[in-house]
């Protein structure tokens, strides 16, 4: 189960609209596994497909607290079919290293996916598992954190992420 290297922004493929997967064969077991073995190790608690450069609707997350055990969710096609209430927390993004701002989201979504066993579940999630549903499934969308932002503060982001760039070249 390789560790897979995480794209970032502005790799065109964060801008894509992913495909549904089709059919859940070896393919999409072993990327679901890449993909919580990539998610562990960076560490974060929610990698989209996408975000490892596969332009396909797929997502793994694990949002349990760290005092409890680990809680993997791998969801296949996943849609928010309920909304309800606004929320507004700080998100990073793996995709974007070293930049954190405050997103407004619902506070409560209802999610159906298909589960590895090709199951459908609806699940109602609040907290950090409703934030990661929605900051995932935007990625399924080509939607980063930072296209919520306000202009002002979208422009402000461009500045800054130009300026860690060049602050990691000089270092190469
Ligand atoms: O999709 C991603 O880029 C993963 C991202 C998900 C996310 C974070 C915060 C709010 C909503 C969604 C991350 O996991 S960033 C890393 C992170 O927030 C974190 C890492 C370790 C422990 C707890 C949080
Ligand atoms: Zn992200």
């Amino acid at each position: 189960m390789p560790i897979r290297r995480v794209y970032h922004y502005p790799e065109p493929v964060l801008k894509q609209i992913a495909a549904p997967v089709a059919a859940i064969d070896e393919e999409i077991r072993a990327l679901a596994a890449d993909m919580a073995e990539t998610m562990y190790a960076a560490p974060g608690v929610g990698l989209a497909a996408p975000q490892v450069g596969v332009s396909k609707r797929l997502i793994v997350m694990d949002c349990a607290p760290k005092d409890q055990p680990p809680q993997l969710v791998v969801a296949i096609n996943p849609e928010i079919v309920g909304r309800e209430g606004e929320s507004y927390e700080e998100e990073g993004c793996l995709s974007v290293p070293g930049y954190y701002a405050s997103v407004a989201r619902s506070e409560k979504v209802t999610v159906r996916y298909l589960d590895l066993d090709g199951r459908e579940r609806t699940v109602a999630t609040d907290g950090l598992w409703a934030v990661c549903f929605q900051h995932e499934i935007d990625h399924l969308d080509g939607i980063l954190f930072v296209d919520h932002l306000s202009p002002l503060k979208r422009a402000l982001f461009r500045k800054k992420w130009q300026k860690l760039q060049a602050q990691q070249e000089e270092q190469l």
